[in-house]
């Protein structure tokens, strides 16, 4: 009998735990809410060169079973993290999940997810380690946000940052503004609450800049004794959404890179960056810069660049007065954002380039010619 009174407790005490665990991943969503489901892994992708490239990255895994999470993860790392578009008050939450690094088993790293420049966000949903908590290999955490304001940020791991964002843990965050749905200046749909219209816009693309300096990649990829050659970092690979010119243009998912083994890896590469409208439109570019090396200079010979917005944040004096202004280069660093439109009435048809005029990072390593460069096609 005393054995009874032991076994009992202990069964409803696992009994409950094996619920807290599942409900911790797969979050009962409530109504009205949002909710997604990321898992931090490792894996490959293939540059525009067609060079293998190992990284660590984010991927979505909502609504996949528990049991069968890990396994699906494994080596299915995404370059960039999955793109998180959100309205503003928004209930959203995020359960990150992190799977064992399966090419760096010696690793036992954490992951975590920080907003890159949002406001209000709870300290223990910060992200960042020493203040907040991560995941665990094999562990969950769900973060929760009320989506505060509106704009164009990034998210990204935390976890001994510069190494895991130079690895890949990078991603494009949108949130749309409260104005979006009302009609004003002939636009329903908007960058921020301006008021009058004057962010409106007909289509609308997510633009991250990202390089990887492959000589890091390899040599975290290779397990043998660190440390990593952070003060050597020199991106060569420049890419917009995980890739470089001409794959920037390639509306379809890249082929899966073949991984050490010789077999097939899981498509990693989902985002392309060409830009389309018919002639006429109005089209609003959320520029995220998250290099870790570089300054990025950007232009669009012919169409002019209205800037509207710097890393989340209407450009407007404290009187309401505009500062929105033209230019024909847009300059940033890693961690900032802007919101530019182009207006396409008056623009003739036919195609132009956006790339950077750092002209040597027009380039897919030692490959001459590619790198930081799309198309934007005015149909
Ligand atoms: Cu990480």
């Amino acid at each position: 009998m005393r054995r009874l009174f032991f076994i009992i407790p202990v069964c409803l005490l696992v009994l409950a735990l094996g619920t807290l665990v599942e409900a911790g991943i797969r979050v009962q969503c409530p109504p009205g809410a949002k909710c997604m489901h990321l898992v931090g892994a490792d894996g490959y992708v293939s540059m525009a060169d067609g060079y293998r490239q190992y990284v660590f990255g984010f991927l979505d895994m909502t609504g996949v079973p528990v049991e069968q999470v890990l396994l699906q993860a494994e080596l299915g790392a995404n370059s960039p993290a999955p793109p998180i578009r959100l309205k503003e008050g928004e209930d959203f939450y995020l359960t990150l999940s992190t799977a064992p690094m399966k090419m760096r088993p010696d690793l036992f790293d954490a992951h975590s997810v920080h907003w890159h420049g949002m406001p209000n966000i709870a300290p223990i949903f910060d992200g960042e380690p020493m203040a907040s908590i991560g995941a665990n290999p094999g562990a969950s955490f769900t973060y929760y946000y009320k989506v505060p304001a509106p704009g164009t940020y990034a998210y990204h791991c935390h976890v001994e940052a510069t190494e895991h964002m130079q690895m890949g843990m990078l991603g494009h965050l949108t949130v749309t503004p409260k104005q979006d749905g009302t009609l004003l200046n002939g636009f329903t749909k908007f960058a921020y609450n301006d008021g009058d219209g004057s962010t409106g816009y007909d289509v609308d693309f997510d633009l991250t800049v990202i390089g990887f300096d492959p000589n890091f990649h390899d040599a975290n990829g290779n397990p043998t004794p660190q440390p990593l050659p952070f003060a050597d970092m020199k991106d060569t690979y420049m890419q917009i959404n995980g890739r470089g010119y001409p794959d920037t243009i390639n509306t379809g998912f890249l082929a899966p890179p073949i991984l050490p083994d010789g077999t097939a890896g899981k498509q990693s590469q989902k985002v392309n960056a060409l830009i389309e409208a018919v002639q006429g439109q109005r089209i609003l570019l959320r520029i995220m810069n998250l290099n870790t090396v570089h300054f990025t200079t950007l232009t669009i010979p012919g169409i002019t660049m209205k800037v509207v917005g710097k890393d989340a944040q209407l450009l407007r004096g404290s009187d309401g007065t505009n500062l929105y202004y033209n230019t024909n280069t847009f300059t940033s660093g890693g961690g900032q954002s802007a919101d530019i439109i182009l207006e396409t009435a008056g623009v003739p048809k036919g195609t132009y380039f956006l790339y950077t005029t750092n002209h040597s990072e027009l380039s897919n390593n030692t490959q001459d010619f590619g790198g930081l460069m799309t198309e934007i096609v005015i149909k």
